[in-house]
């Protein structure tokens, strides 16, 4: 694996890699910079028919504000229905995961939902995790203010390829925390074997566990408004996707020559988001001429939605002994946490 120190913000220096678990504000950059083996993923998927594009490919600057715009929209219900249920589940939580401890924020983004946590969970050390280095440095910066007893660092990575923070984590027990419902956007299989992998990481310490926020099943024309709002926003994201592609491959994707389509796939259990060749058109991709048929499809994202006994089963198939889970009154979002 190749391990990468980004150039580190001043006030992120530090010495990270030689010293992971030292105290102080740090960031360590653990991706493997492989640009050739992602770009031929990308061009295989584009080639393929079906074609596809992996769902990183929102996140760039503006897919990333479009997501934070997303989160606040009416049609939106998981963000605001998890911070609810965080909310009124406070102090339950606070009972069931335990304080001070060791905090790992896997996909922190902005750190924002952590932060909620810091004045009950009062952990003594926080770690946040995410592909997206240079947001993570702004917000471990501000976290550091604000928080400035808490020893605060971060690692860049794509734990969506395989979790391994061994190197990052601290000794002792450790709360991990995956909101947002970002579980449901792995295929099963592979929610199965991330789930594995944090009580790997959870070793024999019966206080450590996972705090995770999950979306469940309902009428499925809540679900399509949810991802095809009357606004338009998820629209813009799922087209940005192309723009972002076209930055990467030098193509010529003409975005508004594809619709966003999103749909609730009952007998899967997921909210697929495709974007559909309004007219015939033809791309040229590494040389190749692809054709797209009016209609035909670029699948962008699955976001699968668990009913609380699925999930519970699927913590405990991973080795969690102990699942508690907490809901909102309409049962539309679910938080576990599981030791
Ligand atoms: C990040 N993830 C949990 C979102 C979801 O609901 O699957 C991504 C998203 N796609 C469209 N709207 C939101």
């Amino acid at each position: 694996m190749h391990v990468r120190t980004q150039p580190i913000p001043l006030h992120l220096a530090g010495a990270p890699v030689a010293h992971p678990v030292e105290r102080g504000e740090r960031l360590v950059d653990r991706r493997i910079h492989d640009p050739a083996a992602e770009r031929r993923a990308l061009v295989a998927g584009l080639l393929s028919t079906p074609a596809s594009i992996a769902p990183k490919y929102f996140y760039d600057a503006l897919g990333s504000a479009l997501f934070g715009a997303i989160c606040a929209l009416p049609e939106y219900y998981p963000t605001r229905t998890e911070a609810a249920i965080f909310e009124d589940a406070r102090p339950e939580i606070v009972a069931a995961a335990g304080t001070g401890k060791q905090f790992v924020d896997l996909g922190a983004g902005d750190c924002r939902k952590a932060a909620g946590w810091m004045p009950t969970l009062a952990p003594s050390r926080y770690v946040a995790v995410d592909i997206a280095g240079d947001a993570l440095a702004r917000a471990l910066m501000l976290l550091g203010f604000e928080y400035p007893d808490v020893d605060v660092c971060g690692v860049i990575t794509d734990f969506t390829r395989g979790l391994d923070l061994r190197r990052d984590l601290a000794e002792g027990p450790t709360t991990f925390f995956y909101a947002g419902s970002s579980i449901g956007n792995f295929a099963p299989a592979d929610a199965k074997a991330f789930l594995h992998a944090i009580r790997r990481h959870c070793g024999n310490d019966r206080d450590s566990g996972l705090l995770i926020g999950v979306d469940t099943k309902k009428d499925p024309r809540r679900l399509q408004a949810a991802y095809d709002d009357a606004a338009g926003v998820t629209a813009a994201f799922n087209r940005n996707a192309l723009a972002h592609v076209n930055r990467v491959l030098g193509t010529r994707f003409a975005a508004d020559a594809f619709a966003h389509v999103a749909f609730y796939n009952e007998a899967l259990s997921r909210v697929e988001m495709h974007l559909e060749a309004r007219i015939p058109q033809t791309v040229t991709i590494e040389g190749i001429a692809r054709t797209f048929a009016a209609g035909e499809r670029i699948h962008t994202e699955n976001s699968y939605k668990y009913a609380p006994a699925e999930f519970t089963a699927m913590l405990q198939l991973a080795g969690f002994a102990s699942v508690r889970c907490w809901q909102d009154a309409a049962g539309d979002f679910a938080v576990y946490y599981a030791a």
